[in-house]
């Protein structure tokens, strides 16, 4: 494929072909662990891809083949998070989760070798996730010292069940592709030579579909989950929606026209 380059970064790069932008943690050296600038430059690319009419989907994906991302980098975590140039202690990964899960595009996981720790929590918050045949999976957290009891947990347990999210986190036990794909954890397994052919072909079907219909489905399943604030999330889909209709303009242009909205011609549905 010809990824063309949409914009140069340190620790991540980021490219776009036919509708697909690819953003990839380019740590091979560490297991694609990330740093707060990892995660920050990932988060700008999520915000240029949120912004670009020509995007329709999003892959997250890790360089090397070995790794998709091994979690936080434990060498630069210090006295309360991850700690970058500017000295400062951070957990933006988090910010980059819910990023993930508020992008009204759909996002798939293309996971080779190791998702574990965080970086095993940011292909659970992907809306889809593609693992080649040596992908292994799990989380590190009571073993090293740490834990998401956010998006790590409780929404890891609704995709794998309660039992089986309480068997990742307290045991550290990693799985393999198989017995990701056996818990409901991935939606696919295929050799490691086909994942990016193959996740490209299902970013081409739902690059056929409906852009409208895939954000609203989204924010449907997010709101079901996310209480209040995925409440939120569908409702200004349908802010956007009501915006499009003629009866929402009369609203608009009646003010304008500093005269009353007359909004008799339109249907009151049953
Ligand atoms: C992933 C795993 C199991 C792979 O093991 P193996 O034996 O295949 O590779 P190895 O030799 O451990 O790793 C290769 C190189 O990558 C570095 C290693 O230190 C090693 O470097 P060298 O010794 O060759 O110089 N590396 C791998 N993962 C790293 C990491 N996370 N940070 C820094 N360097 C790393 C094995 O590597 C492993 O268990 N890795 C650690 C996984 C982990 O515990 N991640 C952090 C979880 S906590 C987290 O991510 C988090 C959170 O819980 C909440 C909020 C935010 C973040």
């Amino acid at each position: 494929y010809n990824w063309q380059t949409l914009k140069d970064y340190k620790e991540i790069l980021f490219s776009y072909f036919q509708g697909i932008a690819k953003i990839s943690i380019n740590r091979p050296h560490k297991h694609n662990a990330f740093t707060p600038l990892t995660v920050q430059e990932m988060s700008d690319a999520m915000e240029l891809a949120r912004q670009n009419p020509e995007i329709g989907v999003i892959i997250i994906t890790g360089e090397g083949g070995q790794a998709f991302c091994s979690g936080g980098d434990q060498s630069v975590r210090g006295h309360g998070g991850y700690i970058g140039e500017d000295a400062v202690p951070r957990l933006n990964v988090l910010d980059l989760q819910m990023q993930i899960r508020r992008i009204p595009k759909p996002v798939i996981a293309m996971v080779a070798g190791w998702a574990i720790g965080g970086g095993h929590v940011l292909h659970v918050v992907c809306d889809l996730s593609i693992a080649a045949d040596n992908a292994r999976f799990g989380q590190t957290g009571p073993k090293v010292g740490s834990f998401d009891g956010g998006f790590g947990a409780s929404y890891l347990a609704r995709i794998v069940g309660q039992k089986k999210a309480r068997e990742i986190w307290f045991l550290c036990d990693q799985y393999n592709a198989q017995e990701a794909l056996d818990m409901g954890l991935v939606n696919k397994v295929v050799p490691l030579d086909q994942l990016e052919e193959t996740t490209v072909e299902w970013c081409r079907k739902i690059l056929e579909k409906s852009p409208i219909a895939l954000r609203m489905l989204k924010s449907a399943f997010n709101a079901e989950l996310d209480g209040q604030a995925g409440i939120q999330e569908l409702a200004g889909n349908a802010t956007l929606l009501y915006y499009l209709s003629d009866e929402a303009k009369e609203g608009k242009n009646s003010f304008l026209e500093k005269r009353k909205p007359d909004f008799s011609k339109f249907p009151k549905f049953p």
